[in-house]
């Protein structure tokens, strides 16, 4: 059986990490069983972030390397059809939502003063006193060093937002009037637009970069859509 190691649910998605959501969709979609176990605890995972999986022993950690790990051992019900153009093209939206796009969501989140005021209750007020105090700065300085690291840190909010409203903008042409980003049928680059999108138009926390995709009718209902089908039951947009 598969231990899926992940974040508590929180701001009423499935999972507020769009990496850990992305994992239990791709879960879900590859019919997968699995059981969740929620932490909090980065310094006990493998590589000290989240998601990771352990399979009957077997530790893998990153959801990318996950899912590698997975469709070599369990079949790829997602992928298995796509040719070596619509490979690379998933790949080159995965590397725009999950280097790019995710460091200005992550900006907005921890740094911005709107941000901290809905993340850090979310995320920390479960913890006991006085962790509930120490840990939100720490992981709040962390976040702050790794966006600096990235680059994205050191630009200015407007510019910010001004990346990550472009990066929203190419997802919605890409998708145009297809179901799915490589056209008619799902692949697991839907299973990493979604995690990401609904990270952005489904958490009450209103930024450019949401205006911006909900500006975008097709990424609205594309987000929809697939919340629908494949969030799990307790999670379906009403
Ligand atoms: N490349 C990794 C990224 C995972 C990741 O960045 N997870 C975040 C949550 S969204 C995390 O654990 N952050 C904790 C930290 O950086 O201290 C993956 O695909 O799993």
């Amino acid at each position: 059986m598969i231990t899926l190691h992940q974040f508590p649910p929180a701001f009423g998605l499935p999972n507020a990490s769009p990496f850990c959501l992305k994992l239990e969709l791709y879960l879900h979609m590859a019919g997968l069983p699995y059981r969740n176990s929620y932490t909090l605890e980065l310094h006990k995972t493998p590589k000290g972030k989240l998601p990771w999986i352990d399979d009957d022993g077997t530790a893998v950690a990153d959801s990318g390397l996950i899912i590698d790990y997975l469709k070599r051992k369990y079949g790829d019900p997602l992928d298995a059809g796509l040719d070596p153009g619509q490979r690379a093209l998933a790949l080159a939206i995965t590397r725009l939502i999950e280097e790019h796009l995710y460091w200005t969501v992550l900006y907005d989140r921890w740094i911005t003063p709107q941000g901290w005021a809905m993340t850090r209750p979310a995320f920390f007020n479960t913890l006991p006193w006085p962790l509930r105090a120490i840990v939100p700065l720490v992981a709040r300085r962390g976040i702050r060093a790794e966006l600096q690291g990235h680059g994205m840190g050191r630009h200015s909010p407007e510019q910010i937002h001004a990346l990550g409203m472009a990066d929203i903008d190419a997802l919605a042409a890409l998708l145009g009037e297809q179901d799915y980003f490589l056209g008619a049928h799902v692949s697991s680059v839907d299973v990493i637009a979604t995690a990401f999108l609904a990270n952005i138009l489904m958490v009450p926390l209103e930024t450019p970069i949401k205006s911006a995709a909900a500006g975008h009718v097709n990424l609205v209902a594309y987000c929809r859509r697939m919340a629908t089908r494949y969030f799990p039951a307790d999670y379906s947009p009403k």
